[in-house]
């Protein structure tokens, strides 16, 4: 099984990669995309696993590619197509503080929605 040890983790087709660095979500948008890929977007109980082994690796949550930026409580991919698997901690989404149309993974892989412009660690998939 490859593993792109030490940033990398390869399930199914995806492969999730991660910059070893933080950034807001517009600018890990900009990341991903300059890069030839996207946010992560984990559509599996696999492929959040590989994307949390990567968040435990690096001990620090990071964006999904996911957001409710366009209809308050609807998260959607980049594409528009409404959420086909999600792991959410309990109590959330909460929009708290009513300003919360990012998606953070934590290093439990549990999933918060938080603001979009504090930095997190950039994954990619490809
Ligand atoms: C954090 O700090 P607090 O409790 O207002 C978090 C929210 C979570 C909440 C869960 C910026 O909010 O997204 O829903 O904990 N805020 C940030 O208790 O991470
Ligand atoms: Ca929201
Ligand atoms: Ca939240």
């Amino acid at each position: 099984k490859v593993e792109l040890f030490p940033n990398g983790r390869a399930v199914g087709e995806k492969i999730f990669k991660t910059g070893d660095f933080e950034k807001s979500f517009e600018d890990a948008q900009q990341v991903c995309m300059q890069a030839g890929g996207q946010m992560a977007s984990p559509r599996s109980a696999a492929e959040n696993e590989a994307l949390q082994q990567l968040t435990t690796i690096q001990n620090k949550s990071a964006f999904l590619s996911m957001t409710d930026i366009k209809t308050e409580g609807q998260f959607i991919y980049p594409t528009g197509e409404p959420l086909v698997y999600s792991n959410w901690a309990p109590g959330e989404p909460n929009n708290s503080g009513g300003s919360e149309n990012c998606v953070e993974i934590f290093t439990n892989g549990k999933w918060n929605d938080k603001p979009c412009g504090e930095p997190l660690l950039v994954v990619c998939e490809f």
